[in-house]
């Protein structure tokens, strides 16, 4: 049965190509997400893809993934540090979430070291800049493959 994963980005992430490309690259979210969905399509996978910069609308659509994707692939943004609703979300839809960050958030300044959302999510992958959210992708991949299989 083919899968279903929703890519899922949070605030300032639809700026991306535009400005610091030396923190987050030259790729914009547009970019990203085609190169995500042709990676996705080989493995014939779904990709729903919502981007928001307002913290209810991301828990409004992480309720909604609830029962109807197999897992998500999720870049929060400055919200990594600090929200603890969209953490209770991402507890409250009971998926696999892979926490996704274009930049290595542990070499920039310290208050980008804590992540209120790690501890909720399957994994993180930070600092391969658009990589990461292929490299995301894989991996959710491999926590379904491993779930299946057992059972
Ligand atoms: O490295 C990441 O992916 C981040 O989630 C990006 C967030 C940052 O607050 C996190 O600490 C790490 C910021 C996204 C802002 O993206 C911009 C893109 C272009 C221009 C300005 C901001």
């Amino acid at each position: 049965m083919s899968r279903t994963v929703l890519l899922l980005n949070g605030p300032n992430l639809n700026l991306l190509g535009t400005r610091e490309p030396e923190v987050y690259g030259t790729d914009t979210l547009d970019d990203i997400v085609a190169g995500i969905r042709a990676h996705a399509t080989a493995a014939d996978v779904e990709i729903e893809v919502y981007q928001s910069n307002i913290e209810g609308e991301l828990i409004d659509r992480l309720h909604e993934a609830r029962g109807n994707v197999d897992g998500v692939i999720f870049n929060p943004g400055a919200f990594t540090h600090y929200s603890v609703a969209l953490r209770d979300a991402v507890s409250a839809c009971e998926l696999p979430v892979v926490e996704t960050h274009l930049s290595n958030v542990h070499a920039r300044e310290e208050f980008r070291h804590t992540s209120v959302l790690t501890a909720v999510c399957v994994g993180v992958v930070a600092g391969f800049g658009a990589d990461s959210y292929r490299v995301a992708f894989d991996a959710l991949m491999g926590h379904l493959d491993g779930q299946s299989s057992s059972g």
